[in-house]
């Protein structure tokens, strides 16, 4: 992978670190806040603080950065997508869901702490995201701010990852087919990286055909991501994921991998990220970082 893309990478990471950090501290009171309890703050700042890639809000930066909004200003909107993927793996980790015990290489939140701690921090993360999203916020007008809070919403809600979390709880019961997959991993993992590729083209208050190119983009690179995986919980080990693989196989879960076989899982990722970068055209050269991220999704080994 290009070097100059890793760096930017680790750039955008390293910011979203230093915002999360200050935003979820227990000295950073909000007005209308009463008190923040340190125990909630410390498994929050857990959660989200524990080396986490950063790939959605990266998506969300480079977007907006495509429409001249600078990352100051994508930033509340970045770092509120990252509080809501990590409330879903806090979530997701929980006993009564997929009951893991490593994540990101270390103790679950309801493993070093409690499960109603885990919740807690969770539900926490999960509304702190529209207090972050919602805030006044240089270069970003109230409506954009609405928009964003609707939209994110409706990807993180009934019709999104949590929907989708519930078809994939349900389909370990059955045996769902081509059709069914793709709609429970359009959901569960699509939905929030569909949103981050939105996100930029809302806060650049782009046409309605270039928000309709960053949302096809956002899909294709979310089942490039998802389909990556599929691939990788059959192919990698538990130290190079951070969390244990082969989870899949083990709960009888349907993926595109044990519909389709390896092989034709990875030409279908071959076409998929083809497709997220043809789509960028438009923009020619200046959508050659979110090119390279659909490349980056498709070819991670962790
Ligand atoms: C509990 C409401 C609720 C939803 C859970 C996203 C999700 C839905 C569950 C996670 C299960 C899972 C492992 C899905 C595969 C894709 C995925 C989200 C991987 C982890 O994302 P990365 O690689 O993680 O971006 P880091 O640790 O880098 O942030």
């Amino acid at each position: 992978m290009d070097e100059q893309f890793r760096n930017r990478l680790s750039e955008h990471a390293e910011a979203v670190t230093r915002f999360l950090d200050k935003a979820i501290s227990p000295d950073e009171i909000r007005q209308g806040e009463i008190s923040r309890p340190a125990q909630l703050i410390a498994a929050m700042r857990y959660a989200t603080l524990n080396g986490g890639k950063r790939l959605r809000p990266f998506v969300t930066i480079e977007s907006a950065a495509l429409f001249g909004v600078s990352e100051a200003a994508a930033m509340p909107t970045a770092a509120a997508l990252e509080c809501i993927h990590c409330y879903s793996l806090v979530h997701d980790d929980l006993p009564a869901m997929d009951d893991d015990d490593l994540r990101r290489g270390k103790p679950t939140v309801h493993r070093k702490w409690d499960e109603a701690t885990a919740i807690l921090a969770g539900d926490s993360l999960l509304t702190f995201a529209f207090d972050l999203v919602t805030a006044p916020c240089d270069g970003v007008d109230e409506t954009v701010r609405c928009k964003l809070a609707s939209h994110l919403a409706r990807a993180a809600g009934p019709g999104g990852m949590a929907g989708g979390q519930m078809l994939d709880l349900q389909a370990e019961d059955g045996d769902p087919g081509m059709k069914e997959v793709l709609t429970l991993q359009s959901m569960k993992t699509g939905a929030l990286i569909r949103f981050a590729a939105e996100a930029g083209a809302i806060l650049g208050k782009a046409s309605p055909g270039e928000q309709e190119i960053l949302s096809r983009y956002g899909r294709l690179a979310g089942q490039a991501f998802q389909l990556a995986d599929d691939i990788l919980d059959v192919t990698a080990t538990t130290e190079q994921m951070g969390k244990k693989t082969g989870k899949d196989g083990e709960a009888g879960k349907g993926t595109l991998v044990s519909l389709l076989g390896l092989d034709e899982a990875r030409r279908r990722l071959d076409g998929l990220v083809e497709e997220a970068v043809a789509i960028l055209e438009p923009f020619g050269d200046r959508s050659n970082v979110l090119k390279a991220t659909a490349r980056f999704f498709a070819g991670r080994d962790s």
